[in-house]
């Protein structure tokens, strides 16, 4: 496989450019089935250790439904599948551009969640209006080991969400070991619990928002994905989610930036417009930087082939 990587604020995209699966014909959420039932050896080589590493986001660049749009993807990790992918999205813009496939101007990409737009500001800067999003439930308490009543909000941003104003750790690099405990007992509370997204979806991020470091920004937050990593990046899905929230509390208006800050201390602009239904749809502006171009191999008698994935073995 010929992949390009970039990192968004500083959290790392493959997008898989050749000798990815041939996935045949039908819509994108049905080719996102077909990846996922017949093909899933190629996530785990691109995203799993030695080719690979827990942070990684996978792109494979594929036909889009709507033949308007500049590329189809599909989005995944070390977990399995995303719907959308925020700061995969403005690191496929870049990787586009950087393969002289879209110039600076107005674009959009399929995903198997809805069409985004992509507006290439630069060779680096893109903004991105999102799928719509919305706060689903606010103020749900949840009873979590060792950190006690838990409340926050659930909201879609393209994944679902649970928002915790407030986090239970403090909101510094140090303390990121403690951070991911804390939000995978979150995780694990609401499964148990039963607590979920429309449609009985799983929330699979838990986000946890306090001050941020620097003054120029509105927020920090602490983004587990659900692989068990943390978002480097402010969480192009997450910040959406938190968006809806500001919004449905009245909080911020259309068109009012947010500056969401991550827990490295990278940030994205945000704001939003009103969409149909009460929903939002985000905008989200961030930088994205070409780190590699890459032929992924196989040799034979590898027996990590197809990567590492100690959940397997555990
Ligand atoms: O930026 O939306 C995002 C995202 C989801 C998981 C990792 N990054």
């Amino acid at each position: 496989m010929r992949a390009v990587d970039s990192h968004t604020a500083g959290e790392p995209t493959r997008v898989i450019i050749e000798g990815g699966p041939e996935l045949g014909g039908g819509t994108l959420r049905e080719r996102l089935g077909r990846f996922r039932e017949t093909a899933d050896v190629y996530r785990q080589m691109a995203i799993n250790e030695p080719r690979g590493s827990e942070a990684l986001v996978g792109a494979l660049l594929c036909r889009p439904d709507d033949p308007s749009c500049a590329a189809g993807v599909i989005f995944f990790n070390n977990a399995g599948y995303l719907g959308m992918c925020g700061h995969g999205a403005i690191g496929v813009a870049v990787t586009l551009a950087h393969l002289g496939r879209i110039q600076p101007g107005v674009h959009h990409l399929d995903t198997p969640v809805g069409r985004v737009e992509i507006h290439l500001l630069g060779t680096n800067s893109v903004a991105i209006e999102n799928v719509p999003s919305y706060r689903y439930r606010t103020q749900v308490s949840v009873e979590v080991e060792a950190l006690g009543t838990v409340t926050g909000d659930i909201a879609w941003g393209g994944n679902w969400f649970f928002l915790v104003n407030g986090s239970p750790i403090p909101l510094q690099a140090t303390q990121i070991r403690q951070l991911t405990d804390a939000a995978e007992a979150v995780r694990a509370a609401l499964v148990r619990e039963k607590i979920t997204g429309a449609g009985g979806e799983e929330i699979d991020h838990i986000e946890f928002f306090g001050p941020p470091g620097s003054p120029t920004a509105h927020s920090r937050n602490f983004v587990l994905c659900p692989g068990g990593a943390y978002d480097r990046s402010p969480c192009g899905t997450g910040t959406s989610a938190k968006l809806a929230c500001l919004a449905a509390d009245n909080k911020l208006q259309p068109g009012e930036t947010w500056i969401q800050e991550s827990i490295i201390g990278s940030q994205f602009t945000a704001s939003y417009r009103a969409a149909p239904s009460g929903r939002i749809v985000p905008r989200i502006e961030g930088q994205a930087y070409i780190c590699g171009e890459v032929v992924l191999l196989q040799q034979s008698g590898d027996p990590f082939s197809h990567g590492i994935d100690l959940r397997e073995t555990a």
